[in-house]
């Protein structure tokens, strides 16, 4: 996978006067980081992180596909997990998915969430669990999913920042340093042009 300092060769992010960087470029923490178009089932990779529900019992949208994809055996260790809260994470293993674990992340429905001024804290609380269990369970590699941005309607630019804010500050504070890659991986063009416009606020360019 491309990591972000190739990207920045390969493609033009963003104009430089469209964004203001809020963190200081780091070509260490840059080397890190993937923004990829992809099928998230289909990664070689040790950890790939689901947008799941409450009941972690499965759903539609790349929940379901990743259920289809590690066969019956996930659903049934999600079963002994007594579901997750919303804005954190459990971890499963893999089964037939080339990926090793499962995160399973539950990401806030945007409006009901809004209303309450709660959804900003709940998406990061997911990505700031699913570091910290790949950390805890010594895995090199984890790609997200753009949790919460399908049918649980937050809109792609916004979970974008929140996303790349919460990694970034989890970087930043030393946490993250066994973790080899980070990965964006995203299945529509919207999400991946949120990503590539709100990555140099981020991950300035070296
Ligand atoms: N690989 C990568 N990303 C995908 C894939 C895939 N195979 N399929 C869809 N996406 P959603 P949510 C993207 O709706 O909004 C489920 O029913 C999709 O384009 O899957 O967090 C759960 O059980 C979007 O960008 O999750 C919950 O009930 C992103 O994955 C509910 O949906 C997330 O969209 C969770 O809603």
């Amino acid at each position: 996978l491309p990591t972000l300092s190739l990207l920045y060769k390969l493609k033009r992010i963003a104009a430089a006067d469209d964004v203001e960087p809020v963190y200081a470029a780091n070509a260490t923490f840059n080397d890190k980081i993937s923004v990829i178009k992809q099928d998230i089932t289909t990664l070689c990779i040790d950890s790939i992180v689901n947008a799941a529900n409450n009941t972690l019992l499965g759903g539609g949208g790349v929940d379901g596909a990743i259920h289809r994809a590690a066969g019956p055996d996930l659903y049934d260790e999600c079963e002994t997990l007594n579901g997750c809260a919303t804005g954190s994470a459990k971890i499963t293993d893999g089964y037939e998915l080339p990926a090793k674990k499962v995160i399973h992340a539950v990401g806030p429905i945007y409006w009901s969430t809004k209303r309450e001024g709660k959804h900003t804290a709940l998406l990061s609380g997911c990505y700031r669990r699913s570091l910290e269990l790949a950390t805890e369970n010594g895995l090199k590699s984890i790609a997200f999913s753009a949790l919460s941005t399908g049918v649980y309607g937050y809109p792609s630019g916004e979970a974008s920042e929140v996303a790349l804010d919460t990694v970034r500050k989890f970087l930043e504070e030393g946490k993250g340093n066994e973790l080899e890659r980070i990965v964006f991986c995203n299945f529509l063009q919207k999400d991946e042009d949120a990503y590539f416009k709100n990555i140099p606020k981020y991950f300035p360019q070296t």
